[in-house]
């Protein structure tokens, strides 16, 4: 185990690979097993992954922390303050390998199933080109982003920040495809997506499977995708179609989408029932649990990171309401003891999306500990401490999220 003192250092450093937590994670048989069933090629214990896996090649290495094939984080330091995450350094999560590359070659045929509406049908992108289109930015962010700073080593990817970005989406309106084919069956109060991996043989597809179903509510605001940043959606992200609900966490975008169906109950694959429920330390995941549904209020850091000079510093970072628009973003400089309000950076891009803030600050030389409170205009704000759940699902406690910069 590390001590809270280097832990701390490695959480402030953009450059953290953190291996004692990931190699304690793969370091256990069962674990290896599950991940070679799943084609990811386990890395043996304290080994480091270094290079991007073939489908995410393309990605600004140095942009990232490789924590396994199937998962790569943003590191802080290269989150910058644009309004808008680069494609080429957006964190990556897969569950099961990516379809293979061919399936974004001639997007237009891929193809996706509708039901539980009046007229079911299948439907190619081609054809959902013309059904509708509408362009929204919206932050994309893992369930699990933040479970680095929980105290009782929540299994799954030891995430710190850089699980998130925020992406610009164009596709149809799911509500379009909904009222071109007569309207939802009655009954129906969740959306269920389903991804379009190839299954592992040899395991029940239902404790594989990415399905996720969210509350019809979502319909207001989901759409199907096929363009990320301005170019085709890529197959490292979902390509050809992707579901993207606006505001929800990142299981819920579900890529490679090739059934919607409209449905009076929750799937009952283990990714809903029993995946991503928030529980008590120690308690095992189930369906009377609340699912991750709509994203929290948060914010953090993202530069100065470690070090500084005495005088005048300007202090960035990113922050987000989830489905609800921000108000506002304070900063502290002394730990929470003192607070002031940032200013927003660039232009707001919607409700969904996330506002970078700048704030100006005098420091003094020695230790400042830097931390982000965002306030969103329903008046929810980012609580000061984590509420421990067993699978550290939804920190958004500002304290954990802080920096530790060295003035001199
Ligand atoms: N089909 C499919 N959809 C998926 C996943 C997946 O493994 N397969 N992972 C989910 C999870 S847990 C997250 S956080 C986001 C990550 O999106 P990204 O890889 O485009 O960053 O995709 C979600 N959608
Ligand atoms: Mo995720």
């Amino acid at each position: 185990m590390q001590s809270e003192a280097a832990l701390q250092q490695d959480r402030n450093n953009p450059g953290l690979e953190n291996p004692t937590r990931r190699s304690l994670l793969l370091g256990s048989a069962g674990a290896m097993a599950a991940v070679s069933l799943l084609g990811f090629i386990p890395l043996a214990k304290g080994e480091e992954p270094k290079s991007l896996p073939d489908y995410a090649a393309w990605k600004e290495r140095n942009a990232l922390i490789v924590h396994s094939a199937n998962t790569m984080e943003t590191k802080r330091g290269a989150i910058g303050n644009g309004v808008i995450t680069a494609s080429d350094r957006l964190f990556v999560r897969n569950n099961l390998p990516a379809p293979p590359e061919a399936v974004t070659e001639n997007p237009d045929v891929w193809e996706v199933n509708i039901e539980g509406v009046k007229n079911p049908r299948t439907l190619t992108v081609g054809e959902l080109k013309k059904m509708g289109v509408t362009t929204t930015a919206s932050v994309l962010q893992c369930s699990g982003n933040g479970r680095a700073f929980f105290p009782h080593g929540a299994g799954g990817t030891q995430w710190s920040v850089g699980a998130a970005g925020c992406v610009m989406w164009t596709g149809v309106p799911l509500k379009d495809v909904v009222k071109a084919l007569g309207g939802t069956v009655a009954g129906a109060k969740y959306i269920t997506s389903t991804g379009g991996e190839t299954l592992p043989d040899g395991l029940d597809p239902k404790t594989v499977v990415v399905e996720r179903s969210v509350p019809t509510r979502a319909l207001e605001t989901a759409m199907l995708a096929w363009e990320m940043n301005d170019e085709p959606l890529s197959n490292t992200h979902g390509g050809p179609l992707r579901m993207v609900v606006p505001g929800y966490y990142g299981v819920n975008n579900v890529k490679y989408v090739k059934n919607i169906a409209f449905t009076e109950n929750q799937t009952d694959a283990k990714i809903q029932a029993s995946g991503y429920r928030i529980r008590d330390v120690g308690v095992k995941g189930a369906p009377d649990q609340p699912s991750m549904w709509e994203m929290n209020v948060k914010s953090w850091v993202t530069a100065p990171l470690t070090t500084g000079s005495s005088g005048r510093n300007m202090i960035y970072g990113v922050a987000f309401g989830g489905t609800v628009a921000l108000e506002k973003v304070d900063v502290s400089v002394d730990g929470g003891k003192t607070w002031k309000q940032a200013r927003f950076l660039g232009p707001d891009l919607g409700p969904h999306a996330w506002r970078p803030f700048v704030m100006a600050a005098d420091l003094q030389p020695g230790e400042h500990r830097i931390v982000s409170r965002a306030t969103d205009v329903e008046g929810n704000s980012q609580p000061e401490g984590r509420t421990d759940n067993e699978r550290g699902y939804g920190h958004n406690g500002w304290k954990d999220h802080g920096v530790t910069v060295a003035i001199s």
